[in-house]
């Protein structure tokens, strides 16, 4: 079932509405600048597929969008991931390997969920997602302190959040979805009380700081990839949050005790070991924050893209 090796189509995703810091939208073009292209072309054998464009969706987003449920800006979201959704169908349908810079978090609701409707489409599989980050997203409107989407997308794509309203995620279908058994995260260090409830009363697999601490990454990723179980195709969403804020300052809500630049790529090229990983997402690098810091961290999220997409493995 796997994407032929060689061929990757690229999304590039300006947007920064699920959260309240501007600069998160400038992270794919300083990720590109960096050289990240001509290292899936050159060093890495892609063929890349790529509208040489940053979407900023500006044309999709209302002016007026009050907040919904607590959510704020609800309406330029939605837009937003349903558009994203359906470029990142499109890529997945024809069976080449995702690849989506972000943008916030929020964004994954479009990248897993066109992944998620184009793998059911051409394998009638469902995807299993491993979710790489401090924080765990799975926030419903109603349990949020922020209103901020970047803190929810997991609770959408997994149906534990749903809205009527056609302009506000009433699009996502069940074919979009996930399943809450096939979701892992890795590196929690920062859970809000309701998201603690919603993830023990739906057993979801969650590795936290701690269990890193315990285990060690090696044990972990093997606990993680065990749960999956193989020949399950793969979405990481990898938030650079998860990192140390010592390798990724630049970052909206960096947490500190977090996982070291090594282990987040180790995560990566486990999972690229794998042979299943369908899709990558890389998100919340904001180039505007800690601007000392941002070079490091741009460099750290290219590092985990190239170990994703199997840079290293022998
Ligand atoms: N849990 C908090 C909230 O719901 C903080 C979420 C921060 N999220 C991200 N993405 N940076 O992981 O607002
Ligand atoms: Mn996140
Ligand atoms: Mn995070
Ligand atoms: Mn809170």
């Amino acid at each position: 079932f796997l994407p032929r090796r060689d061929d990757l189509g690229l999304v590039a995703v300006g947007f920064s509405g699920g959260q309240c810091k501007a600069g998160v939208d400038a992270a794919p073009m300083a990720l590109i600048e960096s050289g990240l292209i001509d290292q899936l072309k050159n060093d890495l054998d892609f063929d890349v597929t790529y509208d040489g464009q940053v979407h900023s969706y500006s044309e999709m987003i209302p002016a007026d969008d009050p907040d919904h449920r607590g959510m704020k800006k609800p309406r330029a979201v939605s837009a937003v991931t349903k558009a994203l959704s359906e470029q990142v169908y499109e890529h997945a349908s024809k069976g080449r390997f995702v690849l989506t810079l972000g943008g916030d978090h929020s964004i994954a609701i479009g990248s897993i969920g066109g992944t998620a409707k184009a793998i059911r489409e051409r394998l009638g599989r469902e995807i299993a997602v491993i979710w790489v980050d401090a924080h765990a997203d799975i926030n419903t409107p109603e349990t949020s302190d922020s209103g901020n989407i970047h803190g929810m997308p997991v609770a959408f794509l997994a149906g534990l959040a749903k809205e009527e309203r056609e302009d506000i995620f009433g699009w996502i279908q069940d074919d979009q979805r996930i399943s809450t058994k096939k979701l892992v995260y890795i590196g929690l260090r920062d859970i809000d009380r309701g998201e603690k409830k919603i993830l023990k009363e739906n057993g979801i697999r969650a590795f936290s700081m701690h269990d890193i601490d315990r285990h060690g990454i090696g044990r972990v990723m093997d606990m993680a990839l065990g749960w999956i179980g193989t020949d399950t195709p793969i979405h990481l969403s990898f938030d650079i949050d998860a990192l140390d804020p010592q390798w990724a300052p630049s970052t909206g809500t960096a947490v500190r005790g977090g996982l070291t630049l090594r282990e987040g790529d180790f995560i990566a090229e486990c999972v690229a070991e794998t042979g299943s990983l369908v899709a990558l997402d890389l998100v919340e690098v904001n180039p505007a924050l800690d601007e000392e810091g941002a070079y490091e961290t741009i460099r750290a999220g290219c590092s985990i893209i190239r170990c994703a997409l199997g840079d290293t493995l022998l």
